[in-house]
């Protein structure tokens, strides 16, 4: 017999208690060089723009994955197998998710997991209104630390991560590490990991799909002062910074910075953060990987690579890692 979950999903708000935004802020504007987590994109705004980023023309990531997931979503299905949990980390809009629900009619429960509250919840309902007999369990969350998974209905067979997304290329390789140990820990012995990882490719064409001539991008990362200054009452003037993203060919990464476009001073928290003159302020780091660079870090967090997928380009992989 199958359950139906007509009902609205239940949230659950699992935010450590010893974490304060105004603290890693300060922190980060206090740093040299200065820094942002890139988490802190992700207030109601950012998530929709980062939304319309996934379908510009030059931004190639969300396109190729999803092809990918497409191409591969049965075999997927069978590696993940009967009753699992699947637990999303940064799931956002969910919209890549479908691809692997529609070939998994058996799983014992499907949990986003995000930092973006409303956007969560509204994700989840149009994904519970999609899936009727899915159980659908949000849990808003900052994912680096770590959580109570809720308990569903069904006793899941095993416990199955999805991380897609390549969001595992805003981690500096010691994080990223650190973080796939985190998921070790929330799959479990029995658990699996189905996660998506950016290519190094030809810089023009990175560097291209940070600076998309729509101006998305540049709206998404100057939003972030906007959150500061509604959250913090911080006084950033967004015309007085201007969006850069840069390939660092050593670190194989885009940097995305906010760069000053004059000396000058911010008041934030009680606290004035000086400026010079086309400072930058680090907002994002995007690694991009080759298949041996992200083997080695899989590899130290106790991950083996089981099956990788590509696309025809050598854009993108998707892997499912035990
Ligand atoms: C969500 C981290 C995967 O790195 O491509 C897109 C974020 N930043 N454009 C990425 C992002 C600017 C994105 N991730």
């Amino acid at each position: 017999m199958t359950i139906s979950h007509r009902s609205q999903p239940c949230l659950v708000d699992r935010k450590s208690a010893d974490w304060s935004l105004v603290d890693d802020v300060l922190r980060g504007l206090r740093s040299s060089p200065k820094r942002l987590s890139p988490t802190y994109f992700y207030d109601e705004l950012g998530s929709h723009l980062f939304d319309r980023i996934c379908e510009l023309p030059e931004y190639y990531v969300t396109r190729t994955e999803t092809g990918i997931l497409a191409a591969h979503a049965g075999e997927i299905a069978r590696l993940v197998g009967d009753g699992a949990l699947l637990v999303e980390l940064g799931s956002g809009a969910s919209t890549k998710t479908r691809l692997l629900l529609d070939s998994l009619p058996g799983l014992a429960a499907y949990v986003p997991v995000d930092i973006s509250r409303s956007h969560l919840l509204a994700a989840a309902q149009r994904t519970s209104a999609a899936y009727p007999h899915l159980e659908v369990r949000p849990v808003c969350a900052d994912f680096t630390q770590a959580f109570a998974l809720p308990k569903p209905e069904r006793t899941p067979a095993r416990v199955v991560v999805f991380f897609p997304g390549s969001t595992i290329g805003n981690f500096d390789p010691p994080a990223a590490v650190e973080l796939m140990r985190v998921m070790r820990r929330i799959a479990g012995p029995a658990g699996a990991l189905v996660i998506g990882f950016d290519l190094a490719k030809d810089p023009a064409v990175l560097e291209r799909a940070y600076n998309d001539s729509a101006g998305v991008t540049a709206a998404f990362n100057l939003n972030v002062l906007r959150r500061l200054n509604r959250e913090l009452g911080a006084d950033f003037d967004l015309a007085r910074f201007r969006h850069e993203a840069v390939w660092a060919a050593a670190e194989s990464r885009i940097e995305m910075h906010l760069v000053s476009v004059c000396r000058q001073e911010v008041a934030i928290a009680g606290e004035v953060i000086t400026f010079g003159a086309g400072e930058r302020l680090v907002t994002e780091h995007c690694h991009k990987y080759t298949p041996e660079t992200f083997a080695a870090q899989a590899q130290a967090a106790g991950w083996e690579a089981r099956r990788t997928w590509a696309d025809e380009r050598g854009y993108f992989n998707v892997q499912y890692l035990e």
